[in-house]
């Protein structure tokens, strides 16, 4: 028996569902990406909210790929999801009540067009906002280069330019879009990535989102590992029901949301959720400190033959190395809210990493590393060197992720990355690596660091002994 509105009542009383009448709830959330992090996170604290006001449904949209919808299409848009801790909590969530594909493309512009929807957010991971270096949309992107002159939208600017253009058209009124993924300013950043596009093809659309559209930041954390075998074992056995894709986190979120909203906001409060008026130092800490450490232990740790961070967190050198990393060079760069320990907080990311009920991949977060390392170490980076502060650790990450992209050029097995061609064919070259501006900026040209990376890189050399490198 599949899960579905019609078996829901067949559920376990173990198992939390929603506590409010789907039939009564409306879209007025559009969702890009509703990968395993929105479904973990957002579209959870959503399901906590609609009880209190239902208007707050979740349109959710794919723009890649049929995965979704298929999955969850037959199950009325449910799913479980298992929160991992020492004991597994199991909830089905009932947010997502639409599921449309790139195939629906009216669908999808009417839905962005409605004056019901009040709210667009995305999680379509860094490399789906086509940024360069400098926070700009990429206009010289392929995938942008078509949006310039095509007809149809493909990339997610392309879609929110459509979706804003029939908006405006329709005389939908004022809306929020808010980017969730892990780009530091990602609300700034998110809006240059709709706006040069609108600016480039239509600059009465570009003013008219000027004046009612806007873009707030926010930190979204909870450490969400790929659906795996074990989990689906668990949620059939748990629940009794079959379930195409259940999601796994742990059982620790936070939720920080710039209080920017052109209008109505959903209470996400209500569900723990927190507005401020100044993300910055949240997505900071959360940036530099977490994923930061989160990129290390991947890199560092699969040279070291290791695959989870359970176990980067086991092997004792590598655990007291990404410790001293976070704070003796990486929290000297970051100005924390008011409400914020640091030290607290980094004692606290250390904990949540060894956790002993999750099996996160470091294959995973090794994925897309020429997207994620410039805002999780490379920001560091430049701090440091403009303070006069040593770089020598926060070189080793970096060299660890060449050595990394080396192995899998030696190995053949993929390399998750757009950059992969580029970084494939300057494996072994660390100069030539460093010179890659869109990753490094203008740090390939700085001796110091460079000189800090060439040494870490021998450190790393196969065959030496690794845990000496990481001191
Ligand atoms: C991880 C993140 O995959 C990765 O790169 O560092 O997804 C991390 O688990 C989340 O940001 C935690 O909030």
């Amino acid at each position: 028996m599949r899960l579905s509105d019609a078996t829901l009542a067949d559920l376990p009383a173990s198992v939390a569902r929603p506590g409010y009448d789907r039939s009564a709830v409306t879209p007025g959330i559009v969702h890009i990406g509703p990968g395993a992090f929105h479904r973990a996170h957002q579209a959870a604290c959503v399901d906590a909210i609609l009880g209190a006001d239902p208007r707050w449904g979740i349109s959710a949209v794919a723009l890649n790929s049929t995965g979704v919808a298929d999955a969850l299409g037959p199950q009325d848009g449910l799913y479980t999801l298992a929160l991992l801790g020492k004991a597994t909590g199991y909830r089905v969530i009932g947010s997502i009540v639409e599921l449309l594909t790139a195939q629906r493309r009216n669908a999808i512009l009417s839905r962005i067009a409605a004056p019901t929807t009040r709210l667009v957010t995305t999680t379509v991971t860094e490399k789906g906002y086509h940024l360069d270096a400098g926070g700009a949309l990429d206009l010289d992107h392929p995938a942008i280069v078509r949006e310039l002159t095509g007809a149809e939208p493909s990339t997610l600017s392309g879609w929110l330019v459509a979706g804003l253009a029939a908006r405006r058209a329709a005389g939908g009124g004022a809306i929020t879009l808010m980017a969730c993924d892990n780009l530091a300013d990602n609300g700034p950043r998110f809006r240059r990535a709709v706006r040069d596009l609108a600016a480039a093809r239509d600059p009465d659309l570009a003013a008219w989102i000027d004046d009612h559209v806007r873009f707030p930041s926010t930190m979204v954390d909870s450490i969400t590992p790929a659906t795996d075998d074990p989990l689906r074992r668990s949620v059939r056995a748990v629940t009794g029901l079959d379930d195409a894709w259940p999601i796994q986190r742990e059982a620790f979120t936070q939720w920080v949301i710039e209080d920017d909203f052109a209008g109505d906001r959903p209470p996400f409060d209500l569900a723990g959720a927190q507005f401020t008026r100044d993300v910055r130092g949240f997505e900071n800490a959360k940036l530099r400190l977490l994923n930061g450490a989160h990129s290390t232990l991947a890199y560092v740790g699969s040279l070291m033959g290791l695959a989870t961070v359970r176990d980067a967190m086991a092997c004792a050198p590598l655990a007291a190395f990404a410790a001293r990393l976070m704070r003796e060079d990486i929290a000297p760069s970051i100005v924390p809210p008011a409400e914020m320990d640091l030290s607290a907080y980094i004692d606290a990311v250390l904990d949540r990493f060894a956790n002993p009920a999750i099996a996160h991949q470091l294959a995973q977060i090794a994925w897309d590393g020429s997207q994620k390392l410039p805002y999780r170490l490379c920001d560091t980076i430049r701090d440091a060197r403009a303070a006069g502060r040593p770089v020598d650790r926060l070189a080793i990450p970096i060299a660890a992720w060449f050595r990394f992209v080396e192995l899998r050029k030696g190995s053949g097995e993929q390399l998750v990355d757009p950059r992969a061609d580029a970084l494939l064919s300057r494996a072994g070259d660390v100069g030539a690596l460093l010179a890659m501006r869109d990753v490094f900026g203008d740090l390939g040209e700085d001796a110091v660091f460079v000189a800090a990376v060439e040494r870490a890189y021998a450190a790393l050399a196969p065959g030496e002994n690794l845990a000496a490198a990481l001191k």
